[in-house]
Parts: structure tokens; sequence; C-alpha cells
């Protein structure tokens, strides 16, 4: 069971899509028919979501008065986040001042890869810890000169449940599938991807050795997300990397 965002066994039994939209107030109504314990966990898991949306708040004020465009990379372990990110950044290079900031677990390793193209970057160790919270981003920009920058990229901890939950003060969750996952995750995990705007279909370059159906993956994802932008890259050979880039570029007008 995850303890620190406030995912509770209650959590566990069926509920529509758009559970997640103010889900808080029904689970309140159900759980008075099951007894006083659940409405305790309720009541937790209202106040840390409440407490992470008003930081969240804080954060996008200020990623709005410093004009900077702000995407959070949501996935599950091992997708090519950080591969992505190490190739973005060395072709945008010169085009934007980034900055990252890395979510593990632990370790420092990402936090490695990325420095290694010369952005400014901040590792976070969420330890027992799921996800990202507005909280840690609050502090995972102290660093930077946000005077000097244009987009920050958050790698938020590889995990397709907790982090939908979590609002950062970012534009954008940008969901990363890589065809080795099964076409079935958008159906599996759908307030990850109905939270994101865009869909990033990895490690393309794969499909010649897998069985994985990328029209029935992109039907999946619209099923639960109808408005998602999805672009097919592989970070390994750059294909599709374009598209993806004047996605980005667009978004860097008037963040
Ligand atoms: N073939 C292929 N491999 C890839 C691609 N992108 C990433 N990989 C490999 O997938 C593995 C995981 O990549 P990472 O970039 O570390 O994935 P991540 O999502 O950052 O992983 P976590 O941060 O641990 O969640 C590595 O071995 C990468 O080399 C791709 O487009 N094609
Ligand atoms: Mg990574």
């Amino acid at each position: 069971m995850c303890t620190t965002c406030g995912c509770s066994p209650g959590d566990a039994h069926g509920h529509d899509h758009d559970h997640h939209h103010g889900h808080h107030h029904e689970h309140g109504h159900d759980h008075h028919h099951h007894g006083e314990g659940k409405r305790t966990v309720i009541a937790v898991e209202e106040d840390i979501l409440g407490k992470n949306n008003r930081l969240a708040s804080f954060n996008r004020a200020l990623f709005k008065d410093k004009g900077i465009f702000v995407l959070n990379l949501v996935s599950s372990p091992g997708s090519g986040k950080t591969t992505l990110l190490e190739r973005t950044l060395r072709d945008l290079a010169g085009r934007f001042r980034f900055a990252v900031i890395e979510g593990d677990q632990q370790t420092d390793n990402d936090a490695q890869r990325i420095a290694a193209t010369g952005v400014p970057v901040r590792q976070i160790n969420t330890g027992a810890g799921c996800h990202l919270d507005a909280h840690m981003v609050m502090h995972g920009t102290e660093g930077f000169d946000m005077d000097d920058l244009d987009v920050i990229l958050i790698e938020n901890v590889g995990n397709l449940v907790c982090p939908a939950a979590f609002d950062l003060g970012e534009h954008h969750k940008v969901v990363v599938l890589s065809v080795t996952e099964g076409e079935d995750k958008p159906l599996k995990y759908p307030h990850m991807f109905h939270n994101s705007t865009v869909m990033l279909l990895n490690k393309t370059d794969l499909l010649p050795h897998l069985d994985f159906d990328v029209e029935t993956c992109k039907r999946y994802a619209r099923r639960v997300s109808p408005g998602i932008t999805i672009f097919e890259v592989s970070a390994r050979t750059g294909e599709g990397m374009e598209q993806w880039y004047q996605w980005l570029t667009a978004g860097t007008d008037k963040p």
C-alpha cells in the first residue's frame, strides 16, 4: 500500500473513469455507510491533495511570472523518459534554455545522465515515496536561475498510478509508453492517460521484434483520453522526434 499519497484499500474497488475529478467528495458519501475508519482515510487523502493543490498553484504562478513552459513526464519504470530527455536536450540545445528536475526513489543516476548534456539538473529522491509532489518541485526549482530559463522538464518517479493524482503546477503531463509494455496500458491505468496532454509512444525501433499493435494502443489511449496527442518516437534512433519538438516549441510561445 502506498502510504505517502493517500492511496488506500478503499480506492481499489471499481470507479468510473472520472473518479479523480472530485472523487474524494463522492468517496465521503460512500463511506458514510461503511464506518468511521474509512472516513478517516478519506479525510487524510483530502488533506494531502488539498495541500498539494495549493502548492501547485504557487508553482504555477511562479512559472507564469517567469514565462517558463513546464512539462511533467510520467510513465512506468524504464519506458525511456531519461533517454528521451537526453536526446531532446541535445537536439534542442541552443534553441531553449532548459532545466531538469529528476525524481526517483533512490540514486542520482538520471541526474548524472542529464548533467552530461550540460543542462542544469536537480535530483529529488523520494525515499519510500512513489511520486513527486508540488512541495518537492518548489524546492527543486530553488537552485535554478528562474530568470534564465525557457523550459523546465520534470521526470517523475516511474509509476503509472500515483503521479496522476499530483499536480506539480506543470502546464502538461506527458505520458511515455514504450511498445514493450503492451497495448492495454491506457485501459488499465486510465487516470494517467486521461490526465496527460501528450502520449509519447517510445521504442518504436523495437516494433519489428514484437506483436505490439500501434493502432490498437492509440485507440485505447483515445478511449480514455479523446483529445490526447500521440507521437510515435524512438529515443534510440531519433525517429519521430521532430513532431515532438514542434509540439514542445509551440508550447513555449507565451506559456
Ligand atoms: N530500443 C530502445 N531502447 C530504449 C529507447 N528508449 C530507452 N531505451 C532503453 O530503455 C531502458 C530504460 O531507459 P530510461 O531512459 O532509463 O528509462 P526511464 O523511463 O528514465 O526509467 P526510470 O527513470 O527508471 O523510470 C534503457 O536501457 C534505454 O537504453 C528506445 O527508443 N529504443
Ligand atoms: Mg529515468
